[in-house]
């Protein structure tokens, strides 16, 4: 990469996806500017490098702008390229599975993680833990049978899937709060349980995860509730 270049990245500091983002920036080894953005008070940048969605996470790479994290996951792989650190396979049948597996995740296990923390009603939160079990049980299945077992879906280092998957470990501890279970007793998942414990020891994702503890986030969700409890 030229030094001239100029990666800046817009996130809010709880976003799963912009903690893609910025995994995947230290995986390459990418210098990068972070801009954390007010979302109840959205910056001039952020509205016009994100005109259609007005959401974060945006990464500005020399003045153009590329939203959607998956979508900025693959344009980073690509404009960083770079033999031992490679996010996704070479084989087409390959790269189609695992980008099968990230779009997986973003359809289901965001919406059922939260149904737990908003739903209202008793069922309606029960069901999105059912349902948050399952997507944890298929990734299993998935991690054995399609990976190859692990410890990353990326084999021996983390890939794609890893760096889709890695962020949303920062809120579980969120679910079970909300949802009053534990998440690994509840699923079995032995394969997955593993992948966890590697995974937050790989010194890019600890470094990018440390943005979001979960801590905090479980502190700024029961906030928001008691907020919304008392404007209601
Ligand atoms: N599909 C998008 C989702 C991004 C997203 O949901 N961002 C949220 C924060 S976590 C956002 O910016 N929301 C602001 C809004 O909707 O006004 C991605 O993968 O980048
Ligand atoms: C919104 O952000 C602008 C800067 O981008 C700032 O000047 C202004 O005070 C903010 N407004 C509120 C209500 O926080």
């Amino acid at each position: 990469m030229p030094s001239s270049d100029q990666v800046q990245v817009l996130n809010t500091w709880l976003s799963m996806f912009g903690l893609r983002v910025v995994i995947a920036l230290k995986a390459k080894g990418v210098h990068y500017e972070y801009l954390e953005q007010d979302l109840q008070n959205k910056s001039q940048l952020l509205l016009e490098s994100n005109p259609i969605h007005k959401k974060i996470p945006v990464l500005i790479h020399n003045g153009k702008p590329v939203c959607e994290s998956l979508i900025i996951l693959k344009y980073i792989d690509e404009a960083w390229p770079s033999a031992d650190a490679s996010f996704l396979p070479k084989d087409p049948y390959d790269r189609a599975v695992t980008l099968f597996w990230a779009d997986y995740i973003d359809k289901k296990m965001y919406d059922a993680g939260s149904r737990i923390i908003r739903s209202p009603d008793a069922e309606q939160r029960d069901q999105g833990k059912k349902d948050f079990i399952e997507v944890l049980e298929t990734l299993d299945g998935a991690l054995g049978d399609v990976f190859g077992g692990g410890p990353f879906f990326g084999g021996q280092s983390i890939g794609f899937v890893d760096i889709a998957l890695a962020p949303f470990l920062c809120w579980f501890e969120v679910y079970e709060a909300l949802g009053e279970f534990k998440v690994w007793e509840a699923a079995k998942c032995p394969l997955l349980s593993k992948w966890a414990e590697a995974v937050w020891e790989v010194p890019c994702v600890k470094e990018a995860l440390s943005i979001a503890p979960p801590h905090k986030l479980v502190e700024f969700v029961q906030a928001m509730r008691k907020k919304m409890q008392a404007g209601s």
